[in-house]
């Protein structure tokens, strides 16, 4: 572990503490608008509540570790390694969970037939753990060439993810009324520059050539990095979420805002 700046160790530390803040206020905020949606986009909203909820359980985990490891040294000015290593594992261990989660959520507000729903989902979600998955044992790697081998490795099912989204769900998603139509583009939009940015960081350290002993500046960027990413692609998203399934339910004529709520058959 590099030795940090107050400011660096602070601007990582608040970094943990925003996400954390941001996982927790979507959660509430998605529970909370449930009813707003009809009960066909329900799962949708559930999904979107379970990403942020491990991921704000898995910040909490990674903010008690970043404060473990490191600890103001004699001299007042910089921070020293504790000894007890910054535990960043936590973030696989989140991704493999949300990443397949957050493809279904997509899938599952899109409001297909339940068969080529499954299957869909089935594709997306094996490809996104399978890129996790393939992606760690580069992670923990101490040599560039087995980073950049893993790295290449869980790439393909990456673009296999893409492929699927950009090419084979445009004809779906042309067919959805209106204003979903516009919201779903810019969903995908949001996922693709966010999920864009993952392999990106990953990059850094081949780029600097330091795998395996980060240099302070490299980990500091590589954290915040991660943070707005994350913030982004699991708070945003399930935002966007939650805004297609309330379109969809009004071009549905589910609801009529803002006049008494008709009775639903058989609600949720
Ligand atoms: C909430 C967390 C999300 C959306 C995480 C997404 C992560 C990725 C898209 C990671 C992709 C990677 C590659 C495409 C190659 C290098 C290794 C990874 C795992 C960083």
């Amino acid at each position: 572990m590099p030795e940090l700046t107050p400011a660096q160790y602070s601007l990582v530390y608040n970094a943990f503490s925003f996400s954390f803040a941001a996982m927790f206020a979507t959660f509430l905020f998605l529970v909370l608008s449930r009813t707003q949606v009809a009960p066909k986009y329900r799962i949708a909203l559930t999904m979107s509540a379970l990403v942020v909820a491990i991921a704000g359980y898995h910040y909490f985990r990674i903010f008690e570790s970043w404060q473990g490891a490191f600890a103001p040294g004699t001299d007042g000015i910089a921070y020293l390694s504790t000894g007890y290593g910054f535990n960043d594992a936590y973030r696989y261990i989140d991704w493999l969970l949300t990443v397949p989660l957050l493809v279904a959520e997509l899938v599952a507000v899109l409001g297909l037939l339940r068969k080529e729903a499954g299957w869909l989902t089935f594709r997306l979600a094996t490809a996104a753990a399978l890129m996790v998955i393939l992606g760690y044992p580069g992670e923990i790697a101490t040599d560039v060439t087995t980073r950049a081998i893993w790295g290449f490795i869980s790439t393909i099912p990456f673009v296999y993810i893409i492929y699927e989204l950009f090419f084979r769900l445009g004809a779906v998603i042309a067919k959805q009324p209106g204003e979903a139509k516009v919201l779903l583009t810019n969903a995908r939009l949001l996922l693709l520059a966010t999920w864009g940015f993952y392999p990106l960081v990953y990059l850094i350290p081949i780029v600097t050539g330091r795998v395996g002993e980060l240099e302070a500046g490299t980990l500091v960027a590589v954290q915040v990095g991660y943070c707005i990413a994350d913030v982004a692609a699991k708070c945003g998203f399930g935002i966007m979420i939650y805004a297609i399934a309330r379109a969809k339910t009004e071009a549905e004529g589910e609801y009529d805002f803002g006049k008494a709520q008709p009775s639903m058959s058989g609600a949720d």
